[in-house]
């Protein structure tokens, strides 16, 4: 999508320190970390975020936990980790692009909101 920040980075028009790619997904660090580990998954195909992902296929789908999965176990985050997603404006979804926030490498909070 030619306007979508991340299809932009997926691209490479817009650098990032991607960690990880391959055929159906991407992975970069965020550009604002939350905690010191935190990466964003996005599947290479363009929809808008968890209310699109009846456009993807379960391959599609599956890839992008997969990645996330292994990005913690790239970052080493042997005391576990957090993956979330966030889904329009209720949830302060800021880019219209599936994501999926991977987080560790500290104690988070046990609050999500
Ligand atoms: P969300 O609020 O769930 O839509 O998360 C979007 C995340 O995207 C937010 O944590 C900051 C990150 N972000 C925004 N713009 C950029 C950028 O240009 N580069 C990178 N690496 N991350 C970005």
């Amino acid at each position: 999508m030619d306007t979508c920040l991340f299809c932009k980075i997926i691209a490479g028009e817009i650098p990032s320190a991607c960690v990880y790619q391959d055929e159906k997904t991407f992975a970069f660090r965020d550009i604002s970390p939350m905690a010191p580990t935190h990466v964003l998954v996005v599947p290479k195909q363009h929809v808008t975020g968890m209310d699109g992902i009846d456009e993807l296929d379960d391959a599609t789908l599956a890839a992008c936990l997969r990645t996330c999965k292994r990005v913690a176990e790239m970052e080493k985050l042997t005391g576990g980790f957090r993956t979330i997603s966030n889904c329009g404006p209720d949830a302060a979804q800021s880019v219209r692009h599936l994501h999926f926030h991977v987080l560790g490498g500290k104690q988070l909070s046990e609050k999500l909101d």
